[in-house]
């Protein structure tokens, strides 16, 4: 398998973490979304990372972390797997994360890309993007286990810590860690893991 896309991307980085985890072997092809456009269109006409190429099948290629990781978690044995027994509730958080991060993504864009930033767009992403924060923090305290849901390591763990990376890395004025100490320690744990030390590269801003 091929990964493609940079890991300072929270998206291509869950992948990233995630085949590490099963113990797949991947190839990483830390193409940009700017400067390696072209190739990047060739394969996804959509121009966005992640993409994960199927080598041993027939070069098939997947887009989108989710569609990735369901295909990757339905080739392991039941025991490894990153979705927790709660597997509702696993989604559902997975879900606000990963909207947390196409939020993010979109401010990110429209204060780096455009000229005269739109004061409304910008508004309200600020406001999706502080609200959901909040809801996360408020949920995070509530558990007292390790991970979100008990003792595992599970898909919605990485998606927040790898969400939280990225807000820090590209929109830092939007967190400070000590209005959200749960959704800080919830991260630290994450990025002490070696997997997570591994599977990381500095943030390279979109020339
Ligand atoms: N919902 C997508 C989000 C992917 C995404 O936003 N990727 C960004 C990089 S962080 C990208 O490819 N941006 C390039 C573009 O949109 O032109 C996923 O979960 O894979």
């Amino acid at each position: 398998m091929i990964l493609i896309g940079q890991y300072d991307s929270p998206f291509v980085r869950r992948v990233g973490i995630a085949l590490r985890l099963y113990g797949m072997p991947f190839e990483h092809r830390p193409w940009s979304v700017v400067g390696d456009f072209d190739r990047l269109l060739a394969i996804n006409p959509t121009g966005s990372v992640p993409v994960l190429v199927l080598v041993l099948d027939d070069g098939t290629a997947l887009v989108e972390s989710k569609v990735i990781l369901d295909n990757l978690d339905s080739l392991v044995p039941e025991n490894r797997r990153l979705w927790p027994e709660e597997r509702l509730g696993a989604l559902r958080l997975s879900g606000f994360a990963l909207q947390l991060g196409d939020r993010m993504v979109s401010l990110f864009y429209e204060r780096r890309l455009h000229a005269q930033v739109s004061e409304v767009l910008q508004g309200r992403r600020e406001t999706q993007i502080t609200a959901t924060l909040a809801m996360l923090e408020r949920e995070r305290a509530a558990q007292s286990g390790e991970w979100w849901f008990g003792d595992g390591l599970t898909h919605a763990d990485i998606a927040v810590a790898c969400i939280l990376r990225f807000v820090q890395d590209c929109l830092a004025d939007l967190y400070d860690p000590e209005r959200y100490p749960a959704l800080a320690a919830h991260a630290a744990r994450a990025e002490a893991l070696p997997v997570f030390q591994e599977i990381s590269q500095p943030f390279i801003p979109p020339a």
